[in-house]
């Protein structure tokens, strides 16, 4: 593939099924449009909280309400998903009974991002419709494992799509000119180490013991295995994986004592956790709850929440240790 490989080309030419090709290609057609909006959000007054708080109890930014209602539009002109599930509704909704995939999103992660020029993303994650044909919201309590695909989109100071379907992850890149995503970086492979964790360090008086003596430890100086590490986090799980992605090193956000109601942590299983693990295993790497893979989880909930530590095979397997205990 040369430089100039489209993303509709690259599918047509992949061995993947022209069905799930074509949900491919309407979630990427709603990422350009929710770039476009990012890009002019200032202008159009689409800053900003609308005032309501979510299914989760978080506030809602008027971006996450256009980046979901963009995507659903997508899904529902493109008459390619059979059920579209969203962080930001309560239930999943029908759109195509019939159609061979269900779709799950997060339309805008990292949306506190937004009013201050920060990178925020969209993840998705493509489901088989199981054979029965069911379509209640247990037909999307699927573990991460048997997902059709998955891709994430970084609006950041380019927009970039990394997708896959199950044989290795790309790297696409919006051209501005010609508005086309161009392959720009096939067959990823993350580093088997790095220099790099994203985590919020503020939440430290939170953190469970295990987790408190990774980060510790992280960033107790030995030169001869490269500590300590360097913090990068921007409050976007998208933008932090990406670069770890490319670079090497850990993202996690651990299960801590913050919420009671929230003994797992922050970050949701179907539309966060499950996608960006698949995306980054294709890239040679691994994504833990902190005790065993993400993709082994049976979801009970469509909006349930799990641990995760995610990035290179090196820094996830130190992770497990340390939440194990045995270090
Ligand atoms: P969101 O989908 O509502 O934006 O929440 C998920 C985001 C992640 O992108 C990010 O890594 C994390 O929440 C930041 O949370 P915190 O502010 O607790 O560090
Ligand atoms: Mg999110």
């Amino acid at each position: 593939m040369n430089a100039q490989t489209s993303l509709s080309r690259f599918l047509s030419g992949s061995g993947i099924p022209p069905n799930l090709a074509k949900v491919l290609l309407t979630a990427a057609a709603g990422g350009k449009r929710i770039s476009r909006e990012l890009r002019r959000a200032g202008l159009s007054g689409e800053t900003g909280i609308t005032g309501d708080k979510n299914v989760q109890g978080e506030v809602v930014k008027k971006m996450d309400l256009l980046a979901n209602e963009i995507l659903v539009e997508a899904f529902r002109s493109a008459g390619d998903a059979a059920l579209v599930a969203s962080e930001e509704m309560e239930e999943p909704l029908v759109l195509f009974p019939g159609a061979p995939y269900s779709v799950l999103f997060d339309p805008l992660d990292g949306s506190s991002n937004v009013d201050t020029g920060g990178s925020v993303g969209t993840i998705v994650s493509v489901q088989r419709v199981p054979p029965d044909g069911g379509l209640g919201r247990e037909s999307l309590l699927q573990p991460g494992s048997t997902q059709a695909a998955a891709c994430y989109l970084n609006y950041g100071p380019a927009t970039t799509l990394v997708l896959t379907a199950g044989s290795g992850a790309h790297l696409f890149s919006l051209d501005p000119d010609s508005e086309d995503f161009i392959l720009t970086m096939p067959s990823l492979q993350i580093p088997k180490r790095g220099k790099v964790y994203a985590t919020n360090e503020g939440q430290r008086a939170y953190h469970h013991p295990g987790t408190r003596k990774f980060l510790e430890y992280l960033q107790t100086p030995e030169k001869s295995d490269g500590r300590p590490y360097s913090t990068r986090y921007s409050g976007c799980l998208v933008t932090d994986v990406h670069r770890i992605l490319l670079e090497g090193g850990i993202y996690f956000y651990p299960a801590d004592t913050r919420d009671p109601k929230k003994p797992h942590g922050k970050l949701r299983l179907l539309y966060e956790c499950a996608p960006m693990g698949m995306i980054v295993e294709q890239a040679g790497g691994r994504a833990s709850t902190g005790r065993g893979p993400i993709s082994e989880v049976q979801p009970t909930q469509i909006h349930q929440r799990v641990p995760l530590y995610v990035g290179s095979p090196h820094e996830v397997a130190m992770a497990e240790e340390f939440e194990a205990g045995s270090r």
